[in-house]
Parts: structure tokens; sequence; C-alpha cells
């Protein structure tokens, strides 16, 4: 195979690469039918409960354009309640109409939207109106079309985010243990309030017939595993996983600590599983926008040198939301093979602050992390969020690829396709050791 010399043909070598190669999505909050759908369909089947979110309104209802069009519209004006109370597609409607047509749909969140309607073949830009689209949506079938968004955005399998202590799916996967089943998603318990609010969890725990107490005693420590192992095999999760504020620190004596010790990391080391930790979440700065009020802060990164560590028979996923926090972090990634950094989390998953930590990452790590998560919340988002970070990560990699060149290293088109595949797809297989 000859050697890709000049960088015309490394770039079209990794744009190949990259679109070929099927990504495993290794963070999500999207879930397959049997969660069941709100979304009007031609399945006839919605369940206003339902988890699944696909289609044109909840697209652009994403809580991101809502904070957004809050921006434009403010709360004076139109209330977060009277928006609240607004049908999806009356909230739709005064999305599309404040940041789409009024003026040019220049953010990441806007220009996503239209990046997925525009590879479903869905011309909105002619007359700007929903209506063509919302009828093509009408008209599809809820599973079918979870196959369709993965084939365009060349996902081969999408990992759910599943919250143990959120009473209304608990109670789905109560009611029908097969739910998971669907062989495109794979589960992940997520546990925030383990390390979050451990008296809240206590008490859930001890309602659900795993009784534990607010002090940490033994009882509540094996009471608390069982719980664990109880809900790992029940869910079949491939990782167990939080989302932690920034103020979050592991060692200082805090009850996280013993929960830390004696309870997840004994658990995860026994069955092998990975402990994914999503650091910097600042939840509810302003309550009224609810999942779009959250922000984020500066974490820290000594505190997960310190679980790893102190920990080494435990694998650790890691990601953090400040830009800040991102070459402590890579560097923290270079002292500890159980570290396994990933995404470019929430509000640093736009092309600016890809391409930097993209960067920072191939030149401190090489090929030794997972440079993107979806976070999709929306079936249909997979579309352009993997369209967009596989353009950014090709900018990248043709870059370190041309500088390789120049040291006359023989590079082919096969050295590419496998670099690739371990960045989207065998990094994170091959950390969770299945
Ligand atoms: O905690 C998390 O997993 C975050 O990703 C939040 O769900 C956040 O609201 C989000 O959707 N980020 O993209
Ligand atoms: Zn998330």
């Amino acid at each position: 195979m000859s050697a890709l010399t000049t960088r015309p043909a490394i770039e079209a070598a990794v744009t190949r690469a990259l679109a070929d190669q099927p990504v495993c999505d290794m963070h999500t909050h999207l879930y397959p039918p049997s969660f069941g759908t709100p979304v009007p369909n031609a399945s006839g089947k919605t369940d206003p409960a339902g988890l699944m979110l696909w289609g044109i309104d909840e697209l652009i209802t994403y809580h991101y354009l809502i904070a957004e069009v809050f921006r434009v519209v403010p709360a004076t004006r139109l209330s977060y309640d009277d928006f609240y109370r607004m049908s999806k597609t009356e909230q739709a409607d005064h999305i599309w109409r404040h940041l789409f047509v009024e003026r040019s749909p220049v953010s990441e969140s806007c220009r996503g939207v239209l990046t997925t309607l525009h590879k479903l073949g869905l011309d909105v830009g002619a007359d700007k109106s929903l209506a063509p689209a919302r009828k093509w949506f009408a008209q599809q079938d809820p599973s079918q079309y979870v196959d369709k968004v993965m084939q365009i955005a060349n996902v081969s399998s999408i990992t759910m985010t599943n919250p143990v202590f959120d009473d209304l799916e608990r109670n789905k996967w109560l009611a029908n243990p097969r739910i998971g089943d669907d062989p495109r998603f794979k589960a992940v318990l997520r546990i925030d309030q383990f390390l979050g609010d451990w008296p809240t969890a206590a008490k859930k725990m001890t309602e659900l017939g795993f009784p534990c107490s607010p002090p940490i005693d033994d009882k509540s420590v094996e009471s608390a595993r069982k719980f664990l192992r109880h809900w790992i095999d029940y869910q079949k999760a491939i990782y167990l996983a939080v989302s932690l504020d920034p103020s979050f620190r592991y060692g200082a004596g805090a009850t996280s600590d013993q929960v830390f010790e004696k309870i997840i990391l004994p658990v995860c080391a026994e069955r092998n599983l990975p402990f994914a930790m999503m650091i910097g979440s600042r939840r509810a700065v302003n309550p009224p926008l609810r999942d779009a009020g959250d922000m984020g802060g500066l974490a820290d990164v000594p505190s997960v040198v310190k679980l790893c560590r102190d920990f080494p028979r435990n694998k650790f996923f890691c990601t953090m939301l400040a830009r800040e926090n991102q070459h402590e972090l890579a560097v923290a990634a270079r002292k500890f093979g159980n570290l396994m950094i990933f995404g470019c989390w929430w509000f640093l998953n736009n092309p600016t602050l890809i391409d930097e930590i993209t960067r920072m990452r191939v030149e401190l790590l090489g090929l030794s992390m997972i440079p993107q998560h979806s976070d999709a919340r929306i079936i249909d988002q997979l579309i352009y969020k993997w369209d967009h970070s596989r353009d950014l990560i090709a900018k990248v990699l043709t870059d370190k690829y041309t500088d390789l060149a120049r040291t006359n290293w023989p590079l082919t088109d096969q050295d590419v396709q496998r670099d690739v595949k371990l960045l989207l797809h065998d990094n994170f297989v091959n950390f969770l050791g299945r």
C-alpha cells in the first residue's frame, strides 16, 4: 500500500476513514422505543411519559435552544412558566421564529438542527416553514427512525444514561425487565445522589428494599453494595457514572470519600466496570430554566489524580466541563493508565473548543483517549453531533499526519483506518474490558 505523503492525500484518507468508521457513542441521554415516546408517529403508539425523544419539535426545543431563545425573548416578555405551558409545537414555533427566522441560526445548537434536517433530506430553508418537515416526521416509525439516524450518523452503538434514582425511569425498568434489551443501546447505571446527596440516596435505597442509613455503617455499606450489584445486573450496565459539582473533592474527608472507598469502587473493581466521573456541572443556577438552567465551573483535577493513584485496580472515565481544566486533566491521563479521558462535554461541544481540546489531547496523549461523545438527548442529534465532530477531528488528524509526513514516516490508508478505529470505537470498548 503506497504511503500518504501529500496533505491532500492525507486529508482524503482521514476524511474517508472517519466517515467509514462506525462510532460507539459512549455517553448519551437517548432511549430506545421500548421506553415509549411522546412524539406523534406512524406507529400510533405514543406515551406522554415516554423517554425516547426524536423529531423536529423535540430537536428545536432541546434545552440548549431554550436557553438561547430566552436571551432573545427574555422572561420579562414571556415568563418561563408561560413558555413551558405552551405545547411542544408552540415552543418549537417560538424558538424557530426568534432563533432561525428573525435572525440567522449561527449558534452551534441552531446549526445542528439545520445539519440534521439537511442530512435527512428535509429542506426547511425554502419558505422556512416547519409544516412539511412535521408531516414527514409524523409518518415515521420510531424504531425504523432510530435505524435511519444511526445509519446516517454511522453510529454502531448508543450508550444510555440510566439514573436509578429517577422514579419515572426506574418504574419503567421495573415494569418491564426486558426494556433495555434493544441491541442498539447499552445501559449505564447513573448514581449522582450516591456522591452528591448520600442521605437521599440512603433513604431511597431503604424504600427500595436495601436498608441504608445516613451514617455509612457496615450494614449500609453491604446494603448499598447489594443495591449497585442488583441494578448493574438488572440493567446490564456497561459502566457506572456520576455528574459532579465543580466543588467536588476527593480526600478532603467528605462523606463521598467513604462512598467511593467502601461502596462504589469495590463493586466496580469486583465487576471490572469503569467508573465515569463527569465533573464541573453546577446545577440549577437559574432554576426556572429547568434542564437549561445549569452551568459549569472549574473543577479539581488533583481529586481525580488521588482516585486513580489510590485505586489502581479501578478504571476511571473522566471528562470535565471547564475549558480551564482540560490541559491539567490531559497531563493527569499521562500519569495513569487507569484514567481514560473523553469527550468535549456540553458547553465545550463547540467547534472552537473541540479543535483546541482534541489538538491538545493528541499532542499529549497520542491516540490513547476518546475524543468525543454526543451527549445527545434527541435521537436526531446523533446526525449533527457526529457530523460536526468528525469534521473537526479530521482537521486535527490531517495536521498531525502531515507533520508526520515531513519526517518521512511511511503513513498508509490502513494506518489511518486503524488509528481512527481506536478513537471512535476501540479505546472505549477495550477500556470496558468486556
Ligand atoms: O449530566 C450530564 O450527563 C449532562 O450531560 C447533562 O445531562 C446536561 O444537561 C446535558 O444535556 N449536556 O449536554
Ligand atoms: Zn450527559
